[in-house]
């Protein structure tokens, strides 16, 4: 039996979800597509060769009698709207990051699944899924270094567009840090301050570029996480735990060690979509899986609202240089069902 898909938003990661789920996974397959731009929409159906129907809109997708599972990966502003309308017609729905552009949006997302009794959302923290950062966890949740004591993280990218803001150092870039320390951790944050060093010449004038975060968590650990989106050599994606006993490093990825011309070198990637990429694919395969089987393994919305509201203490404290704390509810019980990768 194959899981029957519609996608709305044909964009980059639509376009490469889309890939994968007809070229590389199996037991799923796009039956409906949507985008604002219907000829985008119609091109990427044409070039895959899909037996699917493009829908005007996103609310008449998820109507379709022939669609079981959504995947939204329009733009943010949208996904609470494309999401809520799922929970409402009773369809699972894979939503990228982030799960609403308010932390109000994702508890509004929250509350929607808790009152219909069953999980219904998977949101796209991808990194979950990385084979880097499942050995990382092994090794921290093994005790192998011991309690952690310090993260020092960093999210390198060699350009970004000039419509890239402020903001979205946090909301874009820094959003997977906060989703990945807290699973690695096993905790949630409590505070957060941000401190701007010189600045890079290579930055637009309107962008602080890089920008250090400093984010506290409940058992007392440190993060000290580096946004750097204009760091010209490539994308680079770091972290590195210490602990009581020892210091755990995420793995590079796998490039082959060359020696030529008198040096010894390893090539680094140049974007996510190749650092990530078997992520992606593990993460949409568990979603195909699970989903077939009437369950969410994934993060969860809760795990998509945690990361709002700290990303929106990011911004406070971006703005007051003040240390910004950060406040959560209590995680309802009714997000124990939710076993895998989800924090426990
Ligand atoms: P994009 O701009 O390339 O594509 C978004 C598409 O959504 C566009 O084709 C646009 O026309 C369409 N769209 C916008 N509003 C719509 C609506 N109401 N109905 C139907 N279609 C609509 O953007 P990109 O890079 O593909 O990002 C999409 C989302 O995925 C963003 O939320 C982004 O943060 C997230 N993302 C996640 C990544 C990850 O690593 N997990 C990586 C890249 C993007
Ligand atoms: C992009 O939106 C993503 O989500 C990528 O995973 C991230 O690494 C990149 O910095 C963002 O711009």
């Amino acid at each position: 039996m194959k899981l029957r898909i519609g996608v709305i938003g044909t964009g980059a990661i639509g376009q490469e979800h889309m890939k994968r789920i007809t070229n590389t996974l199996s037991k799923g397959k796009i039956v409906a597509v949507t985008d604002v731009n219907q000829a985008q929409a119609q091109a990427i159906v044409n070039a895959l060769h899909l037996d699917a129907t493009v829908y005007n809109d996103g609310h008449q997708l998820i109507q379709a009698d022939d669609v079981d599972a959504i995947i939204v990966t329009s733009w943010g502003p949208t996904h609470e709207e494309f999401v809520l309308a799922a929970i409402q017609a009773g369809k699972p729905v894979f939503c990228e990051k982030p799960l609403a552009t308010t932390a109000e949006g994702c508890k509004r997302i929250v509350n929607a699944e808790i009152e219909a009794g069953k999980l219904f959302v998977q949101v796209g923290y991808m990194r979950r899924y990385d084979p880097s950062y499942l050995a990382l966890k092994a090794t921290l949740d093994q005790g192998t270094v011991g309690e952690p004591l310090i993260i020092h993280s960093a999210h390198r990218n060699p350009t970004v567009p000039e419509t890239y803001t402020g903001d979205m150092s946090i909301v874009d870039t820094f959003i997977h840090e906060i989703d990945i320390h807290r699973w690695l951790l096993n905790d949630d944050y409590v505070s957060v301050q941000t401190i701007a060093p010189k600045k890079t010449s290579q930055a637009a004038d309107h962008l602080q570029d890089p920008i250090i975060v400093l984010m506290k968590t409940k058992r007392g650990a440190l993060i000290s996480g580096e946004i750097f989106v204009n760091c010209e050599y490539g994308y680079d994606i770091q972290c590195q735990v210490v602990g009581e006993k020892g210091i755990a490093s995420l793995p590079e990825p796998a490039t082959v060690v060359l020696r030529t011309d008198a040096k010894h070198s390893k090539d680094i990637l140049v974007d996510w979509q190749a650092r990530f990429k078997s992520a992606y694919d593990a993460e949409l395969q568990d979603w195909i899986d699970s989903t077939l089987k009437g369950e969410v393994n994934g993060p969860t919305a809760w795990d998509g609202y945690v990361a709002a509201v700290t990303s929106d203490a990011c911004l406070e404290a971006k703005v007051s240089g003040e240390v910004t704390p950060i406040h959560l509810d209590d995680r309802p019980a009714f997000y124990d069902q939710a076993l895998t990768t989800v924090q426990k």
